[in-house]
């Protein structure tokens, strides 16, 4: 069966403009409904600077759309964690080998301008100020409100809305989709460091700094108008707490305990604090993310996770370039759609639950001496069998092998650092002809291109 090349995609966010771009330029008919206004001409409706951390996976996507130049220009280089220690001392823990396993501080504003032009650019048609109240799936009718209801006849929907999905809402009442929400109980802030008085960056731009607190973290990533943006992570519940730090005094006095190398850095600490909204967090699992051939979920609207590894992003972007190629070689929406989901559902499933435990790491291991003699160890065996033992971190955040081989491949080095490490302070008198042999036995080498 052959179906018409047309889709009709709501959200255009990162996922929805990028999935437009790509089948926009493959001749396929696109429309892309988004409840935002245009953001060149309203100014992006996000507001703030949010920058994400942009890692291989969706550089490939944007390489793939054409998309990359346009926003690795602005894109601030970050070359590893600067691990804020309580005493105030500082290290800077490298993500990869060198300058090339590197990841990118991104725009989120400008990065989603950049593909809502190159989707213009590449055919699509695009709908400002159109939000998708209901579906019609017996009649392929949804209708959106803006100035009054528009309807729209689609020949197939693809939900790019985003974790609160609207299309996701809609199938479920035609066809349960299994939802299931797992409600984090930690919640975030997002602050500011601005430039310092010359115009510079006023700590060290070429990093991810984090400043790991046992229950709670804050991190900084840099953008290139020489800001930072903080995000303060902590619990709902308990000391300290969302509950507890209500007010700016009462940000203040946390910073001045826990973070007293940042605060210097916020004179606007109290006002943003007070007036930026209280961000949640989840992880959204869903047993089916389509309905036949006439719709399909892709990005946070079918996998929402934590933002721990970030991937979120990522992923979305890998989705789109799946999901193109797909269509691309299947003329039938269904079996495409079918094809997307059995390849994709595992993959994502995996970084949920990749991102969930970095949170662990990241806000009590990273200080941790374990867990730091378990880093040595593993930099040492990633040199002496480059091509079988890849660091997990790597794997997800350098490669595009399948998430869910990182997380397979991953589980097995931990247990060979937890067993090598077993008892020691040092890597002095370490197991290496049983450990080599182990590496060569339980992990394949992994190709060039993956
Ligand atoms: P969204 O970007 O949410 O886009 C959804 C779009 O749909 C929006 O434009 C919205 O306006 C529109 N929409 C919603 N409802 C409707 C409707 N009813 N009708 C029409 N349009 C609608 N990922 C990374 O890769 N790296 C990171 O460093 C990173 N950091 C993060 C930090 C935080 C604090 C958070 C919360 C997330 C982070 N992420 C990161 C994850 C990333 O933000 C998401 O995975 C990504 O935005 C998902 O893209 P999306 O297109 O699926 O959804
Ligand atoms: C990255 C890059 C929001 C966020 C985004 C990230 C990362 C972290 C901690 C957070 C993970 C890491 N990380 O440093 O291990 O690599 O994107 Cl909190």
């Amino acid at each position: 069966m052959t179906s018409p090349r047309q889709l009709t995609i709501v959200g255009a966010g990162l996922a929805g403009a990028l999935l437009a771009t790509l089948l926009a330029r493959r001749g396929w008919e696109v429309d892309v409904y988004e409840r935002r206004g245009d953001p060149r001409v309203a100014g992006y409706a996000g507001g703030r600077s949010i920058n994400l951390a942009l890692a291989e996976r969706g550089l490939h996507a944007l390489r793939s759309a054409d998309a990359a130049d346009a926003v690795m220009d602005k894109a601030v280089m970050m070359r590893g964690r600067m691990v804020h220690f309580a005493d105030g001392s500082q290290q800077l823990q490298r993500y990869g080998r060198d300058d090339s396993e590197v990841i990118w501080s991104v725009s989120r504003g400008d990065l989603n301008l950049t593909l809502i032009d190159a989707a213009e650019t590449a055919g699509a048609r695009l709908h400002f100020d159109r939000r998708l109240d209901s579906v019609d799936f017996s009649t392929r009718t949804a209708t959106f409100l803006g100035d009054g209801p528009h309807t729209h006849v689609f020949n197939a929907l693809v939900g790019a809305d985003g974790a609160g999905s609207i299309v996701r809402q809609q199938i479920d009442r035609v066809a349960p989709l299994g939802e299931r929400l797992e409600w984090l109980d930690h919640g975030y802030k997002e602050l500011e460091i601005p430039p310092r008085v010359d115009g510079g960056f006023s700590i060290e731009p070429h990093a991810l700094h984090i400043w790991p607190r046992g229950r709670y973290m804050c991190i900084a990533l840099p953008n290139d108008e020489r800001t930072f943006t903080v995000t303060l992570f902590l619990p709902n519940k308990g000391d300290p707490s969302f509950e507890t730090v209500v007010s700016g005094e009462d940000a203040r006095g946390l910073f001045q305990r826990d973070f007293a190398d940042a605060l210097p850095l916020m004179p606007d600490l109290e006002k943003d604090f007070e007036s930026h909204p209280t961000g949640t967090l989840a992880t959204l699992y869903l047993d089916r993310w389509t309905l036949d051939g006439r719709a399909v979920l892709v990005g946070d609207a079918a996998h929402a996770m934590v933002p721990f590894h970030g991937q979120g992003m990522n992923c979305a972007f890998e989705d789109c370039v799946s999901l193109a190629d797909q269509l691309d070689s299947d003329p039938d929406l269904a079996t495409a759609f079918a094809a997307f989901e059995s390849v994709r559902r595992p993959n994502a499933l995996a970084i949920q639950q990749m991102a969930l435990e970095n949170y662990l790491e990241m806000r009590e291991r990273v200080d941790d001496a374990d867990f730091l003699l378990q880093r040595a160890l593993e930099r040492s065996l990633a040199e002496r069998h480059p091509d079988r033992f890849v660091p997990r971190y790597a794997m997800v955040t350098f490669r595009r092998i399948p998430y869910a081989t990182a997380l397979e491949r991953g589980r097995i080095q931990r247990e060979l650092l937890v067993e090598a490490t077993r008892g020691r302070t040092s890597l002095d008198g370490i197991d290496w002809p049983w450990l080599d042999a182990e590496v060569e036995r339980q992990l394949s080498p992994l190709t060039v291109s993956a």
